[in-house]
């Protein structure tokens, strides 16, 4: 078995990266065998617990308060609301939820609480919590992992280089520093990127070699294509190849070879046998559900079918790490901090934004 290396350099990840497609697919393959059941992926179900309105600037997203885009926001779900959702996604054979919330970062008080109480209420299904919420404290952390979260996800979304071309609300730095902060719970981490933003292959290699040099290397790696949303600053980016994606994966794959790889966003442009080659080359997970956050997903059943076709598996719920325990808010030994995180604001000069909030003038 080849072993985990967390000193990757950008040059070898560009090698492995533009390698002949046909090496590249049994590398990855060969490796993928090694250390996952290839006919098994894991099944995720996205809630948008919290739609809209969200002061950052990320060039990329429908959510941003500052761009006009056409999608229905809303304020924080109940608790009720998302438990419904959660067995609707268990019976069509999720395994995990991850709530996402159009937020900038987690403020102490009453929605936190309301969040907390969906982790523990979901934990108790049996199913794997995930939580985006954007930037969190290590308070904040201790406290989603009593309640029993299993994973939080933030992206680092492209490389450091190129995040300042299309965020300029908060740095790349901040980003590592919400990783840290999980990192320092039992919480797994779940952190990738985008590809299709207008960057350069180095750029998606930089990337890589951020995610890869954690040590350890995240649980999971979300690999996202762009959803060019109408209204951002990115809407007129073109599609990426099928090819991309797959050297995307297939590299992810390799230089972290124990990761779940995310097939995310962007799978609603993707051929069924495009998605093949992608399983084949190392993907061992998907997002399932009609929606992303706001934008569309594939149908479930056409998943189901084809997953069917390709003899492919759902991951049950803790196959890869055991499920946490969840402790009551009254037993909590964590109390609120209040805490008033001081993020950076980098005050990047970011000309595809300053065009977009010019033409919103
Ligand atoms: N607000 C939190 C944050 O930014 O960390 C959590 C939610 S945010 C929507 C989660 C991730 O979704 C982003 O980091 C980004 O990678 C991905 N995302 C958002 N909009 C996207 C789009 N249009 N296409 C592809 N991925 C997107
Ligand atoms: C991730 O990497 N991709 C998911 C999840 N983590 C939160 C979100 C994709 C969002 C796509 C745009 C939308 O639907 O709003
Ligand atoms: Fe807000 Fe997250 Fe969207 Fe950025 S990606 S605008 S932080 S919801």
């Amino acid at each position: 078995m080849s072993s985990i290396r967390n000193n990757w350099t950008k040059e070898e990840i560009l090698n492995v990266y533009n390698k002949p497609m046909m090496d590249l697919l049994f590398e990855a393959s060969t490796i993928h065998r090694q250390y996952h059941d290839p006919n098994q992926v894991q099944v995720s179900t996205l809630i948008s617990i919290k739609t809209g309105g969200c002061p950052e600037d990320c060039g990329y997203c429908p959510q941003a308060a500052r761009y006009h885009t056409d999608i229905k926001g809303n304020d924080l779900m109940s608790v009720k609301q998302v438990k419904a959702q959660a067995l609707r996604a268990k019976s069509s054979g999720s395994s995990r939820v991850c709530m996402g919330a159009a937020w900038r970062n987690v403020k102490d008080g009453k929605e936190f609480d309301q969040v907390l109480e969906m982790v523990r209420t979901i934990n108790k299904l049996d199913m794997e919590v995930c939580c985006t919420l954007g930037m969190i404290t290590e308070n904040q952390a201790q406290r989603l992992a009593e309640a029993g979260l299993y994973a939080y996800n933030h992206n680092l979304d492209s490389s450091e280089e190129y995040y300042k071309e299309v965020i300029s609300t908060r740095g790349f730095k901040d980003r590592l520093n919400t990783i840290e902060n999980v990192r320092k719970t039992n919480i797994t981490v779940c952190s990738g990127g985008i590809i299709g933003m207008g960057e350069t292959i180095e750029d998606r290699a930089g990337m890589l070699v951020a995610l890869a040099t954690l040590n350890p290397q995240p649980e999971s790696v979300p690999i996202n294509a762009l959803v060019a949303v109408e209204g951002t600053p990115l809407e007129n980016q073109k599609p990426i190849e099928i090819w991309d994606m797959i050297r995307m994966v297939a590299t992810t794959r390799i230089i972290m070879p124990e990761t779940q790889v995310r097939l995310s966003a962007g799978r609603t442009q993707m051929s069924r046998e495009g998605q093949a080659i992608c399983f084949f080359a190392g993907a061992n997970s998907i997002f399932a559900g009609d929606k992303l956050l706001t934008t569309p997903n594939p149908d479930v059943n056409e998943d189901m079918k084809m997953f069917a076709t390709l003899g492919l598996n759902p991951q049950k719920p803790f196959t890869k790490k055991s499920q946490p325990k969840t402790v009551e808010a009254s037993e909590s030994e964590f109390n609120s901090l209040g805490e008033k995180p001081k993020w950076s604001r980098p005050g990047h000069k970011i000309e595809r934004n300053l065009v977009a909030s010019n033409k919103a003038k």
